[in-house]
């Protein structure tokens, strides 16, 4: 670390700062940013990383039946052939422990863990102007300077407990999927409470059923959900994916979302009754997961009448497959369009309600007053619980970098930026906060798209960026307020042309009381983005001022 008082007077008035980078998180987008940092352009970084492992996400979440929702075999990193050619997944949706032990083997493989500091948060960051590099402030009261800071913190690391009246007093026990103890939990025997039915809520209900005395399901919003069709991969799979493996990563590549589904360019309006049926029973039986949403017509999320032929056949499959007709009627979503909320996929959901040890409770009409030492409370009436499970989500894009106290030009904070909504330049920079990267930022499609996906090109640009400031002798870069500005209301013009303005969703912020209901992610793909990304840099970063001289 330097300090002041040990440096030569030229030091001083331009010193070097202790770091190239500092990257806040071990997860994807940190393990690569560090191999790309450090192995591929020789800079100095270090990460800093809360958990005492690496892997972000998959790290957090280890409750029962997590899994990805993107296949497996694009759900990795594709910057390495040899990493892709030594890896091989157990099935088509791995479950955590999987892709954790993934994350863990490319640190291995990449030596990154010698330059991740664990056990260890990122408290506070402040931007020397003096000297254009950041002081990075930890939870163990070090302080490192590092000319730049890119957060890797993630999308969804920040858990939303809901602040309900009288948790403290609980007499059970408590846990959010997202901080799940590493032990496990043992519900045998239990009285099982459920808060939540997002994707999270919809993955671990079947598994605590199927171990509970009773599960308890406290449903604020029904939910769209697809089956998975989740499979053990054989070895013929495996072989077909490896012979496939070269034409896959084309295909994500010039997919919107990062998939390698063959997008079919027809309106659901465009085509019979019986022939849209057709198609969606195909996908519904046979294909299932995220292909109902990209890969059977062009406008479920554009055009209302075609979402809801979507819409109606899901809840025609709710009723099918949930025996009571009162239960069924309970879990149909009518109040938001298909896919306006992130669509979840599942293994056996709905039917999980047709269990005798399973009770749903529709806690918009009756909602939860308060927890109780025995249980749950809600205007209708008191639950003993012995166990409760918070599936409540996150504080999505913006919750792990408010936590940090973050402070730019002039002692500006993040907080105050951002007190109106997330405001970012490409969702890589932030106007008054130079040389502050973040990877998956609001204003980029990270969360609407293949996430490993998002996060290489992210990290390529950055890195791109970063190799051309030192080539032309810049130190310092800072996102436009013009091109800021632009760049917003881009991304709002683009929101208003789907229909995801149409749902209370954690894109827009609306699961976290009093947070400003802005739609946070860029909703043109992936497409359409790199290409503007890739035009900045192609006109010497068009939007940003480069400016400051070293290295
Ligand atoms: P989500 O999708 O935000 O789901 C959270 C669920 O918890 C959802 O059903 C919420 O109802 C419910 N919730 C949140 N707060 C409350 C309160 N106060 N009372 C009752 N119910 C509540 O989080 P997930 O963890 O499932 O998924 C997050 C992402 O992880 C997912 O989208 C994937 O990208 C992976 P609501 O719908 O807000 O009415």
């Amino acid at each position: 670390m330097n300090s002041e008082s040990q440096k030569r007077p030229e030091q001083i008035s331009n010193p070097t700062p202790d770091l190239d980078a500092v990257i806040i998180g071990a997860g994807f987008s940190g393990l690569y940013m560090l191999h790309r940092l450090r192995d591929v352009l020789g800079l100095s970084a270090r990460v800093f990383e809360a958990g005492e492992g690496v892997g972000g996400t998959w790290y957090w979440n280890r409750y029962p039946g997590a899994r990805c929702d993107s296949e497996s075999h694009y759900y990795c990193y594709s910057f390495s052939t040899e990493l892709a050619e030594e890896w091989e997944w157990s099935s088509r949706y791995p479950e955590q422990p999987e892709i954790l032990r993934y994350l863990e083997h490319v640190a291995d493989r990449f030596k990154l863990r010698q330059d991740i500091q664990f056990s260890t948060r990122v408290v506070a960051a402040t931007f020397e102007e003096k000297h254009d590099f950041w002081e990075v402030a930890t939870d163990g009261g070090e302080r490192f300077t590092a000319r730049y800071l890119i957060s890797a913190a993630g999308c969804l690391s920040s858990a939303n407990v809901p602040d309900f009246k009288g948790l403290e007093d609980f007499k059970g026990d408590w846990y959010h999927t997202g901080s799940w103890p590493h032990e496990g939990v043992d519900f045998i025997g239990k009285r099982v409470g459920q808060i939540g039915t997002g994707s999270t809520g919809i993955q671990v209900a079947p598994k605590i059923a199927a171990q509970a005395k009773s599960l308890t399901i406290f449903q604020r919003t029904p939910n769209y959900s697809i089956p998975a069709h989740n499979s053990q991969y054989t070895n013929a799979d495996r072989a077909e994916l490896e012979a496939n493996r070269e034409e896959v990563r084309r295909r994500v590549q010039e997919s919107p979302g990062g998939f390698p589904f063959s997008l079919i360019d027809r309106s659901a309006l465009d085509v019979s009754d019986a022939e849209r049926n057709s198609i969606y029973e195909e996908s519904w039986n046979v294909t299932g997961g995220f292909s109902f949403l990209w890969a059977t017509f062009n406008d479920i999320l554009l055009n209302l009448d075609a979402n809801k032929t979507a819409a109606d056949f899901i809840r025609g499959k709710i009723r099918e497959t949930v025996k009571d007709p009162e239960v069924a009627a309970l879990l149909s979503p009518t109040d938001h369009p298909y896919g306006s909320k992130r669509p979840p996929i599942d293994t056996d959901y709905f039917e999980t309600y047709n269990r005798d040890n399973v009770e749903l409770v529709d806690v918009r009409e009756n909602p939860i007053v308060e927890i109780t030492p025995g249980g749950l409370r809600t205007a209708s009436g008191e639950y003993e619980l012995d166990v409760l499970v918070f599936a409540t989500g996150f504080d999505a894009m913006t919750g792990s970098l408010l936590k940090i106290d973050i402070r730019g030009v002039a002692g500006q904070t993040l907080a105050e930026k951002w007190a109106g909504g997330p405001r970012t330049y490409l969702g890589l920079q932030i106007a008054g906060f130079p040389n502050l990267f973040t990877i998956t930022g609001p204003g980029s499609p990270s969360v609407l798209v293949n996430m490993p996906v998002a996060i290489e090109q992210h990290v390529e640009w950055i890195s791109d960026c970063i190799v051309h400031m030192r080539e032309q002798g810049h130190q310092r870069i800072e996102a436009n307020l013009d091109a800021e500005n632009e760049w917003v209301d881009h991304v709002n013009e683009v929101a208003d042309a789907t229909l995801f303005k149409h749902a209370n969703s954690w894109y827009l912020g609306a699961n976290i009381p009093g947070k400003k209901r802005v739609f946070m992610p860029y909703a043109a793909g992936l497409i359409e983005y790199r290409s503007r990304c890739d035009e900045v840099a192609v006109n010497g970063y068009d939007g940003f001022a480069l400016t400051g001289k070293g290295r």
